[in-house]
This record gives structure tokens, C-alpha cells and sequence, in this order.
């Protein structure tokens, strides 16, 4: 059972569900592939140590996860609140997973009917107890009952999704949340999202294998004007402050021991604003981004991420003492957001008693080149087919949320038109060109990108992603192969507001 402390109360508020979470975990037990576990402690099995999140992890090639939505009473930093979330839980179970596995969730929607089941308007937010799930920056088939973002899954429904994960699948971080258009932002800003996680490439790294590994959900729900949210309104504004969770717990406490180096698998599971990250003090090096590795460990003074970007970072910690995990003061383009202290990180002597002798103890980082994922190879101008490029801009139109509509080379989102199509095995260059005065965090489903230059300028790390920040006023330039998989799919922005009213384009993909 979980131990809290005053750090922790928000778990307090969830422990009802995680005893009726149990109960379902030993009915999961029966079924092959399909085991929840909750951590009864911490990675260092202190007692007011951040927990990671309850795990579902594959059997023999097979997941098998039971995930339902519903409106759930949490208690939130500004108080009670009923939030949309899978499984009772902030954030839902990880899903742990290996290339090669199949992913069989039973999904069902148990929210109560929609109040607005009148004619709705496409890109203005509606049926916000309609649902269905994305499974974020997977390479998989975005068709039938795989990754398919089209699904409108109504209260009262059941849905089985069957996602076959190829065998040469890049192993890193993604994550899961709802996608149904017009209601993406409110489940996401509910707290709607879990961690999915392909085992391989940097866990094979011998230094990062020998590390403490935490999984860090960072989240900021939004609790409605009436406790639920009925309209987006509370999230519209990208400089409204907000309480950052860190795995469902407000301002946790972080334990590490003096001269040890950890693996922190973090998620930016937010729905609206940038997350920057430094910590004074520690030392952060990046090692992977939205689950590919970089080209080597990067010290890095700020880890930057957009709503959907995932990172991976080794924390060293050289000198025991109280630090601070903080989001550095910033502006999205709009109001600057003040600094914020987001966790309490004590680092205590390495040979606390506390900490049990078998808890692992890494201490080296890793040198020289780390590995590739391994079909994530540079793209040469050689290898591309097509040029593209996509304009980001915003448009007053009457009648709209907001008055707004946020297009893509000036239109705003169909879903009956197709914005691209071309083929399997086509190699493409995009260039996106942003005319408004914030940056727009762009996310393409089912095939990641590598960015080849932002403003003009090459990045030198080359990074593959699924989710980037399009600078405001400025441009940037991916490369991207469009392998294995036909059928329909989108890029959006992952400033969910952005997409629910219109930053939106369909993909489609011919054999
Ligand atoms: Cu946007």
C-alpha cells in the first residue's frame, strides 16, 4: 500500500480507487499478458520518495490492458474537482512493451451521455463524453481498430483496439490520451494520459541499465468552472497559471544519493503549455528525445518540452543537499510564466541506510556514441521525393470559439478532405512556416520526423521526433519516410485548444 506524506496528499485522495484498482489487477492476473502492478514503493523505497506509476507490461509478445474512462472526483491542489480519466488514475497505468508485441486494450467509455447532442460544428469543441484512444508517436497502422484517430467511441461504449507493434519498432518513450476532435483538449487537460514505453536500444546501454529508472508523468489538470469542464475556456489561456503534477503528486519529493547518476523517463502530458526544466545544482543530460537516443548524452542547463515530447535524462547528483526540480520563468509568446518550483529533490548520502543494498546504484554515464534506433537512419537529399510546405496561421471567423479558427495553409480542419496524399516508401521534405506570434508544437502521427533546421539554422543533433515546436514568427524544415503502413492519419498542433479549433490536417497514405 501506498505511504503518504504531506508532499504526497494528492495520492491520499486516490487511494479509494487504487484499493478498487487492485481488485481489478488480480482479475487482470488471470488473463495472459495482462498484469498490473503497483508500485508498493519507490524506486529507493523511501517513504515519501515520488512513486512511478502503476505498470502493465507484456507476456509473451501479448498485452492485454482493460482501460475505461470516466468522470472520477480527485483532489486537486485548488481543490476537489471531477476530472476525465482512464482508470480512476492521474496518470492511467504505463504501458511497458517490447517491438514485436500486440497490444489488445478493451476500451470503454463509462461517462454519462453528452448534454450537446444537437448538429455539431466541426473545430469547435463539443461531446466532451465522447472519446477514443491514440497511442502517441507509435509506428503502427493508424487503421480499423489500431491507431485510429477518426473513432468516435460515445458514452456506454466498448471498443477493442488491437495495435500489432513491428518488430523492428524504435524502442523509447510514448505515451497514450484521447484524440476525438472537439474533445482532445478537454480529456487531455482532464488528465487522460498514461506512459507507454518500447523496451531496447538505451536500456541496452550497460551504464543507463545499471541506473534507478523513474517514470515521470507531468501533468496540470484543469479542474471546470463548476468542478468538470463543460468548456474549454479554462484552457484557453496559455499564460493561466497551473499546478504541475508530477505522477498525480503536487510538488513531490525526489530522493537520490550523492554521486548517483538516474534515468528518468519524462513525459510532458500537458495539453496546452511549455514545459522547460532546469534543476541547479544537479547536472541534466538529455540522452533521448520523444524515445529516439540522441548522438551522445547532452548536458544541457534547460531540458525543453513541448506539450507530447518525451525525454529522456540522466540526473547526476554530485553533492548531497536539497535541490529544486523548477520550470524557469518563460513566455509562450503571450504573458512570461514565472518561475515554479515543480518537485523538491534531496540528495542523501550514498550509503543511506535507508536505501536497501539491492537497489541498483549507477554512477557512470555512459561515454563515447550512444546507440541508433535502428531504422531511424539520416535521410540524404538523395533519398527524398517530394518537397512540402505548410503554413500555421489563425483566422477570425464569427460564430467560432473564440471567434478563431487556427488553420493550416489557410484552412482550417475537414475530415472529409484530404490535405496530403501520397505513397508508401514516398521520402518527404516539410517545411512549416508559422505567421503567428507563439510557437505551435506540431505532432504527425505514425511516422516520426527528423528536423533538419529551425529558422534557417541546421540542428546539429539531428533528432528524430513525433512532437516540435514550430518557432513563433519563424520556420522549420523535417524529413520524413513514409513506411509500412497505408491508410488515413493526421499532423496537428499539440496545443490541444489549437487542434480542437482547427490545426488539423488528414494524411493519406496509398499502397
Ligand atoms: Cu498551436
Amino acid at each position: 500500500m501506498q505511504i503518504f506524506s504531506r508532499r504526497n496528499f494528492l495520492q491520499r485522495s486516490v487511494a479509494a480507487t487504487l484499493i478498487g484498482g487492485a481488485a481489478s489487477a488480480l482479475l487482470g492476473g488471470r488473463l495472459a499478458g495482462a498484469v498490473e502492478t503497483y508500485p508498493e514503493a519507490s524506486p529507493l523505497g523511501i517513504a515519501d520518495d515520488l512513486i512511478n506509476p502503476s505498470e502493465i507490461r507484456s507476456q509473451s509478445g501479448r498485452l492485454k490492458a482493460k482501460l475505461h474512462m470516466d468522470i472520477t472526483e480527485v483532489n486537486l491542489p485548488s481543490g476537489p474537482a471531477k476530472l476525465r480519466i482512464f482508470n480512476g488514475r492521474l496518470p492511467a497505468p504505463t504501458l511497458r512493451l517490447m517491438p514485436g508485441d500486440t497490444l489488445e486494450v478493451a476500451f470503454e467509455n463509462r461517462m454519462p451521455a453528452n448534454s450537446d447532442t444537437d448538429q455539431m460544428v466541426t473545430n469547435t469543441p463539443n461531446r466532451f463524453n465522447t472519446t477514443n484512444v491514440h497511442y502517441h508517436g507509435f509506428h503502427v497502422s493508424p487503421r480499423g481498430n489500431s491507431d485510429n484517430v477518426y473513432l468516435n467511441i460515445d458514452p456506454g461504449q466498448r471498443f477493442n483496439y488491437v495495435v500489432k507493434i513491428p518488430h523492428d519498432h524504435p524502442a523509447g518513450n510514448y505515451w497514450y490520451h484521447p484524440h476525438r476532435h472537439g474533445s482532445v483538449a478537454a480529456q487531455v487537460a482532464s488528465g487522460a494520459a498514461g506512459m507507454a514505453i518500447i523496451g531496447g536500444t538505451l536500456d541496452t546501454v550497460p551504464e543507463i541499465a545499471a541506473m534507478v529508472e523513474r517514470v515521470m508523468v507531468i501533468q496540470a489538470p484543469v479542474p471546470g468552472l463548476e468542478d468538470l469542464l463543460t468548456s474549454e475556456e479554462p484552457i484557453w489561456a496559455l499564460d493561466a497559471e497551473r499546478n504541475f503534477l508530477i505522477n498525480g503528486s503536487y510538488r513531490p519529493r525526489i530522493y537520490m544519493r550523492e554521486g548517483e547518476v538516474q534515468h528518468w523517463r519524462v513525459l510532458h502530458a500537458g495539453d496546452a503549455q511549455f514545459l522547460p526544466l532546469t534543476a541547479d545544482g544537479l547536472e541534466l543530460y538529455e540522452v533521448g528525445r520523444d524515445g529516439n537516443p540522441l548522438p551522445k548524452p547532452d548536458l544541457v542547463t534547460n531540458v525543453d518540452l513541448a506539450p507530447g515530447n518525451r525525454a529522456n535524462i540522466l540526473v547526476k547528483a554530485p553533492k548531497v543537499g536539497t535541490y529544486e526540480l523548477r520550470r524557469p520563468a518563460f513566455s509562450q509568446g503571450k504573458q512570461p510564466l514565472p518561475d515554479m518550483m515543480l518537485a523538491e529533490i534531496v540528495v542523501i548520502a550514498a550509503d543511506d541506510a535507508r536505501v536497501a543494498k539491492h537497489i541498483p546504484f549507477g554512477r557512470d554515464l555512459p561515454t563515447g556514441r550512444l546507440p541508433k534506433n535502428r531504422i531511424l537512419t539520416d535521410i540524404a537529399d538523395s533519398e527524398i521525393t517530394g518537397h512540402r510546405q505548410f503554413v500555421l496561421g489563425i483566422s477570425d471567423v464569427k460564430g467560432f470559439f473564440h471567434d478563431t479558427e487556427f488553420t493550416i495553409n489557410g484552412q482550417p480542419f475537414d475530415p472529409r478532405r484530404d490535405d496530403v496524399v501520397t505513397k508508401v516508401g514516398a521520402v518527404e521534405e516539410w517545411t512549416l512556416v508559422n505567421t503567428t506570434p507563439y510557437p505551435h508544437p506540431l505532432h504527425i502521427h505514425v511516422n516520426p520526423f527528423q528536423v533538419i533546421d529551425v529558422n534557417g539554422v541546421p540542428d546539429p543533433r539531428k533528432p528524430w521526433l513525433d512532437t516540435v515546436a514550430v518557432p513563433a514568427a519563424g520556420t522549420l524544415r523535417f524529413r520524413t519516410r513514409f513506411t509500412d503502413f497505408s491508410g488515413r492519419y493526421v499532423m496537428h498542433c499539440h496545443i490541444l485548444p489549437h487542434e480542437d479549433t482547427g490545426m488539423m490536417i488528414n494524411i493519406n497514405i496509398e499502397d
